[in-house]
């Protein structure tokens, strides 16, 4: 079949190809964020109205079952009663004072009392903000340079994780961003995910310089690709022992994949934990936190530097407390989600087989995502081996059927409290369809 010969729109949508065209006068690319503008999957990206539980609605007034939820956040689905109420309740009080209020300390504690290695955390405004400053923290407490990140994980866009795997595993890389100097690359070690000899072989050459190891406990940006088991716990071994600072990314995984996030789910112990997304319940939250010890370092207490004028805002911590206390009251949700997940994963593997369509689905929890391939996705490499034209058709059927899916292969499908046994039912048969077109 000529993949490439597949339209990729249906007419009912042209208000937002409009949009998107007068947009681009004034935006870069016409979007805020790179992926958004519907690249990968060759066409234009719909403008959204509005959105409520587990539906968005674009400006052409077309409804459709959202599994991007803001890529992460909307974990509880959009127009959450109790999150608003938070939020409106406190907007009359006043949008932000720059001083300290108690909605910070709450969900501090809250954050605290939910991830048992997270004695102290700092509000920041988005996840970039929270790993851009945990790896400076890193460098400042142990007084080394260098930083290892793995291949396929994101981290937000600050200059030193913006780098790109080198030529050997345990070799320097490059940026991977024009604009960032090839300097700050010689400080960032990128290795393959889900390989234990890689680390190995990096810090019994340089373990005394590496200040830390920062990793997604469970990639999703790679598409989602779990960790093997007692990798994350044989990389918290040899980073205690050369005492490098290890980093948790928890910024899409974070009250996601437990009530503990992946840190409760594998019973992880990390040095610092970052945060974003959930915490903020829609509204721009980061954090970072850990061990006393090595948060006490952070300004005003010690000398790594970090600040922000709508850190900790009485608005973002409204949404972030309701949601965070949701959760907290609500622990059945995790179990629930579980069940949905495996759901569309059971239904999604029985459709791909009765069609003989190549694929692997790797779920974690209500992280998911369908791979184009006949081998086993387990790190960067054997992800990106994936059919991405196989993947453009499946995005765009899916959405003529009223699936809204993140817009790449190398992203996840987020499940929320708010998608029905309906929702999930009409997903799987509109996968179906596209199983059958793809056969
Ligand atoms: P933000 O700066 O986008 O809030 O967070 C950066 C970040 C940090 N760590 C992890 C594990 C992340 O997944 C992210 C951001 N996730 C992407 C989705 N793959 C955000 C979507 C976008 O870039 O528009």
């Amino acid at each position: 079949r000529d993949l490439h010969s597949f339209p990729t729109r249906r007419s009912s949508d042209l208000k937002s190809k409009t949009a998107f065209d007068e947009a681009k006068k004034y935006i870069p690319g016409g979007v805020n964020s790179p992926v958004r503008a519907f690249k990968n999957v060759g066409t234009y990206p719909l403008f959204i109205e509005r959105a409520n539980g587990s539906k968005i609605y674009d400006i052409d007034g077309n409804e459709y079952i959202d599994y991007v939820g803001s890529w992460g956040p909307m974990f509880l689905g959009h127009c959450k009663e109790i999150v608003l109420e938070a939020v409106k309740e406190a907007c009359d009080k006043g949008m932000s004072f720059g001083a300290p209020c108690l909605a910070e300390t709450e969900l501090a504690k809250r954050i605290c009392s939910l991830v048992p290695c997270v004695d102290v955390v700092r509000m920041v405004n988005s996840g970039t903000e929270a790993t851009m400053s945990a790896i400076r923290l890193a460098r400042g407490y142990t007084g080394r340079n260098i930083i290892i990140k793995f291949e396929g994980c994101y981290h937000g866009h600050s200059d030193s994780l913006l780098i790109k795997a080198g030529s050997g595993a345990a070799t320097f890389g490059g940026a991977s961003s024009a604009g960032v100097p090839e300097d700050f690359a010689k400080y960032t070690l990128v290795l393959p995910y889900n390989n234990i000899d890689a680390i190995e072989d990096a810090f019994e050459k340089m373990g005394n310089e590496i200040a830390g190891v920062i990793i997604e406990p469970v990639a999703g940006n790679m598409g989602v690709v779990p960790p093997k088991d007692g990798y994350l716990q044989k990389i918290r071994e040899i980073t205690k022992k050369y005492g490098s600072v290890f980093i948790v990314d928890e910024v899409m995984t974070g009250f996601r994949l437990s009530a503990s996030g992946a840190i409760g789910r594998f019973g992880l112990d990390a040095d610092i934990v970052t945060f974003g997304k959930i915490i903020g319940g829609g509204m721009p939250v980061g954090a970072y936190g850990g061990k006393r010890e090595i948060m006490e370092f952070v300004s005003p207490t010690g000398p790594v530097y970090q600040a922000g004028t709508l850190s900790g805002n009485p608005l973002a911590m409204a949404a972030g407390n309701a949601q965070i206390k949701y959760l907290q009251e609500n622990p059945y949700i995790y179990e629930e989600i579980e069940q949905k997940g495996a759901y569309l994963e059971g239904e999604f593997k029985k459709s791909a087989e009765k069609y003989g369509v190549n694929v692997r689905v790797n779920r974690v929890g209500s992280m998911m995502s369908v791979f184009f391939t006949d081998n086993d996705v387990t790190n960067f490499e054997t992800a990106s081996k994936s059919d991405t034209e196989k993947f453009k058709v499946y995005f765009n059927e899916m959405l003529k059927q009223g699936i809204y899916l993140a817009p790449s292969q190398f992203e996840s499908l987020f499940l929320s409290d708010a998608h029905t046994k309906a929702d999930l039912e009409k997903t799987a048969a509109a996968f179906d369809k596209v199983m059958e077109i793809l056969r």
